[in-house]
């Protein structure tokens, strides 16, 4: 019986490597970063045999003109030329992907689908790159190699028997270029669909939407070097050493400049306390540690929207008698609606921001000094903040309180979101939305000579319950860990396996790749290490990081093997095949990527010229008018939200689960079951709880527990058998590792301001294991 295709119902998730030794939680009382992270990292370069090629690739990642960008997280280089410009995760990440391992013909011959099914994850990716396109035979239950013209030729013959275009969906996982990015965007709306899911979906849509709603544009509007001068910075929801840890240099910058660093976060995180800066190699030498952190507040998960409510009121009722508490002049000429904030604010009671945020009055208020008395703030945040039911809201809400005191268009100041995947940013300005926008579809027929489907296409979610229905029958993974990322991993595989076709684009072997459709594919790709030949000589492609610079990457290492292609050319390939009578120049295209670019210029705002400027020093930054104080909202103003509370407090017995990374994990891909900051050993499938409520439940430290989710229409899920770590987190709230976790999150359960899932606010009961 092939496992693969049997239903699988019962997904236990198997996904960490086998534990090196017994669990161990001894909670972390070190600086962030330093020579625990050196430690890690050569562990790494060994076990990835890449001791020799790892350094020297490490020496030129980031560099500006020579290097690839860090596939590692979508954090801006540093400007300035004066640090070696990377960090642990970076490293781990850039040395995953150079590995000598490969996963070739032999391998797939050795072992069958089924058989790989069993495997963790962490041992799939293990196995090192692929090496050439396969495809999935039924009769014997294993991939066997298939050449590259008949691979397109399946994808392009099994899309053009469609009945209708919409019957397949493009998934984008962050790491694609934005060349790459702008031909799948056009390969897809040429064949008449906008389903153009992304992993923005899970992830920041919640922000997007936000800004867009409140200043007209969906992206932050500080860069680096409003870091580097602001007065106070406020780090909401996001775990800075493990995610984006070369945000540790800015924040230790900032703390030595006398800066204002306020964290706002359930947990107390390694990047709120103290930091090795990590290539500053005197500090590193000396074990010198600089603070990062002036201020924590241990928000209720869910909670930030009432936290900032409050700073807002704090600094209203200031206002009464020191006017000088608000920028009355920027509201007046830049904003509308303010009154209406105002009175909402006046009209939401303490008791309730207390109860709804988790902190008391005294601590919102100091929070509240602090912003008051900065001259410039930036608010910085990340998942902790999007991936809630009122993600949008929370997001509208910080930018109400940084209008309140013009901290916008200005230096110093501005909504900073910290995205996650390297170029995530990058695919949704060249196109990869499933709701674009008329203007852009206008633009792109006219520019390309195709005729956009105007219908809105479907996300993440929709496209699983579509594909689940048997309305979506393709699915093409461009990129990413669809089966894993995901939530509700036993819907999801269902609905991959519902497909008629799966095809993945890929590095690494993973779930995605046995959890598939009738028939399969395999394709894998260049990474962004390694050099990308094409007749016209090396290519290199673009990214966009978090703060909207745009600059080129070009890969320095050999092919893992000469069977790979780019992803530009494999989506030439499968475009050819798929619209013989194209009149996209697909071929010409992959020629020279430059070609790719100009079209982009024609097509995308701020990307006039990119050629040219694209390869400036430190590249360029696209247009956001909202930074030059242009706000392409309705009313042609910075608009402030009225949005009411909404009530996060869990229900008696219930808490509010969190699902989270550890630090030794990229997304679905894990390094090692350890996560460090957090004092974990040798253990993924754990809960951290408040010692209160685990007394309450009569549960002690590494008990087994079972842990049971509530969704929206009433239906359970539930994990068994987690062990529970006392942690210092609010009363109320629990947390643990995505993906692992994603079996708890309802396919359902998805925010009707976002359509994002919640992976951040599951409703659960914990009780000790039955
Ligand atoms: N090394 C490494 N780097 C990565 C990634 C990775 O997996 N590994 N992933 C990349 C991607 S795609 C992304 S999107 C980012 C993700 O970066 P993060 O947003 O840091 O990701 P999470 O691990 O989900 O951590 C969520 C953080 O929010 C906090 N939190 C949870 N609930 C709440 C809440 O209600 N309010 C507040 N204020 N905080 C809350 C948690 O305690 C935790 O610190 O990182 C990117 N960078
Ligand atoms: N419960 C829960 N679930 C979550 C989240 C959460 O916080 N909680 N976070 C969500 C978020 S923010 C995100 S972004 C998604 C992530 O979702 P995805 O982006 O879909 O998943 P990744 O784990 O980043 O993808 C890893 C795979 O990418 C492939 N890969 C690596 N490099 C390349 C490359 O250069 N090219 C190509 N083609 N493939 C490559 C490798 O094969 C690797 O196995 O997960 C979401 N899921
Ligand atoms: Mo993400």
């Amino acid at each position: 019986m092939n496992a693969s295709q049997n239903g699988h119902d019962g997904v236990e998730p198997n996904v960490g490597p086998t534990p090196e030794g017994e669990p161990e939680f001894h909670p972390y009382h070190h600086p962030a970063a330093g020579w625990g992270a050196a430690k890690s990292v050569t562990r790494v370069l060994v076990g990835e045999k890449a001791l020799v090629d790892g350094p020297r690739a490490i020496m030129r990642m980031n560099h500006e003109r020579t290097g690839f960008d860090c596939p590692g997280c979508a954090w801006p280089d540093d400007t300035k030329g004066l640090h070696l410009d990377i960090c642990e995760n970076g490293i781990k990440h850039v040395t995953w992907e150079m590995t000598g391992k490969r996963v070739g013909p032999e391998f797939f011959a050795a072992h069958s689908v089924s058989e790989l099914f069993e495997w963790s994850d962490f041992d799939l990716e293990d196995q090192g790159r692929l090496t050439g396109p396969m495809v999935y035979d039924p009769e014997s239950d294993h991939y066997v190699p298939i050449s590259w013209r008949d691979a397109f030729e399946l994808v392009g013959r099994t899309l053009r028997e469609l009945d209708d275009p919409n019957q397949a969906s493009f998934y984008t996982s962050g790491r694609l270029g934005n060349e790459a990015t702008f031909l799948y965007q056009l390969m897809a709306r040429e064949l008449g669909t906008n389903n153009l899911p992304d992993c923005s979906n899970m992830c920041h849509e919640a922000s997007g939407r936000a800004l867009t709603a409140s200043l007209g544009t969906g992206k932050g509007t500080a860069d680096l070097k409003d870091w580097e001068t602001t007065d106070a910075l406020f780090i909401m929801g996001v775990n800075a050493a493990s995610n984006a840890p070369r945000m540790l240099t800015a924040l230790a910058e900032a703390y030595d400049r006398g800066a204002q660093i306020v964290h706002i976060n359930p947990l107390v995180e390694a990047a709120a306390t103290r930091t090795i800066v990590p290539h500053d190699f005197t500090d590193m030498a000396l074990f010198k540690s600089t603070r990062t952190s002036t201020l924590n507040l241990q928000v209720r998960i869910g909670g930030d929207m009432a936290l900032l409510r409050g700073m807002s009121k704090a600094v209203l009722e200031q206002a009464k008698t020191d006017p000088k508490a608000l920028d009355q002049e920027f509201i007046d000429r830049h904003t509308a609606y303010f009154d209406d904030y105002r009175a909402v604010c006046e009209a939401t009671p303490w008791d309730e921001i207390e109860r709804q945020s988790g902190i008391d009055r005294d601590g919102i208020l100091k929070a509240a000094q602090v912003y008051r008395e900065a001259d410039r703030s930036i608010m910085s945040w990340c998942l902790g903040v999007s991936q809630h039911e009122h993600g949008v809201d929370t997001v509208r809400e910080i930018v109400n309180l940084l209008l309140l005191r013009g901290n916008l268009g200005r230096e110093g100041a501005g909504p900073s979101p910290v995205r996650g995947h390297s170029n995530v940013q990058g695919n949704r300005t060249c196109g990869i939305d499933h709701r674009p926008g008329e203007e852009f579809l206008n633009r792109l027929g006219e520019v390309c000579g195709i005729d956009p489907p105007r219908e809105h296409g479907m996300d993440t979610v929709a496209t699983i319950q579509a594909m689940r229905r048997g309305d979506v029958k393709v699915f093409v993974g461009m990129g990413g860990n669809f089966a894993l990322a995901a939530p509700d991993t036993p819907y999801t595989y269902a609905a991959l396996r519902t497909c008629d076709l799966t095809v993945q684009v890929s590095t690494k072997l993973n779930r995605s790749h046995l959890v598939h459709g009738r028939r399969a594919l395999i394709l894998p790709c260049l990474g962004r290490t390694e050099k990308d030949h094409q007749r016209g000589g090396i290519q290199s492609t673009s990214v966009e990081d978090s703060m909207s610079m745009v600059h080129l990457s070009i890969g320095m290492k050999r092919p893992a093997s000469k069977h790979l292609l780019s992803e530009p050319a494999i989506i030439a390939g499968m475009a050819r095949a798929a619209l013989p009578d194209s009149a996209t120049p697909w071929e010409w295209y992959i020629e020279d990527y430059d070609r790719i670019r100009d079209t982009m210029a024609q097509t995308l705002d701020g990307f006039e010229d990119c050629n040219r400027r694209v390869r400036l020093p430190l590249g360029f930054r696209i247009k956001q008018p909202a930074r030059e104080l242009v706000f392409l909202t309705p009313s042609g103003q910075a608009e402030f939200s009225t949005a009411p509370l909404p009530d996060v407090v869990p229900a008696p017995g219930t808490l509010a689960l969190g699902t989270m990374r550890s630090h030794d994990q990229w997304n679905t891909t894990i390094y090692s079951d350890n996560d460090r900051y957090r004092g974990i050993k040798n253990l993924r499938t754990l809960v951290f709880m408040n010692e209160d409520d685990m007394r309450e439940r009569g549960v002690c430290e590494f008990d087994p527990v079972d842990i049971v989710a509530t969704a929206k229409d009433g239906t359970h899920r539930r994990l068994d058998g987690y062990l529970a770590i006392p942690y210092d987190i609010p009363r109320g709230c629990a947390a643990g590792y995505m993906p692992e976790m994603n079996v708890l999150c309802a396919i359902g359960d998805y925010s009707l301001q976002s359509d994002q899932p919640l992976m951040k606010h599951v409703k659960v009961t914990i009780e000790a294991h039955a």
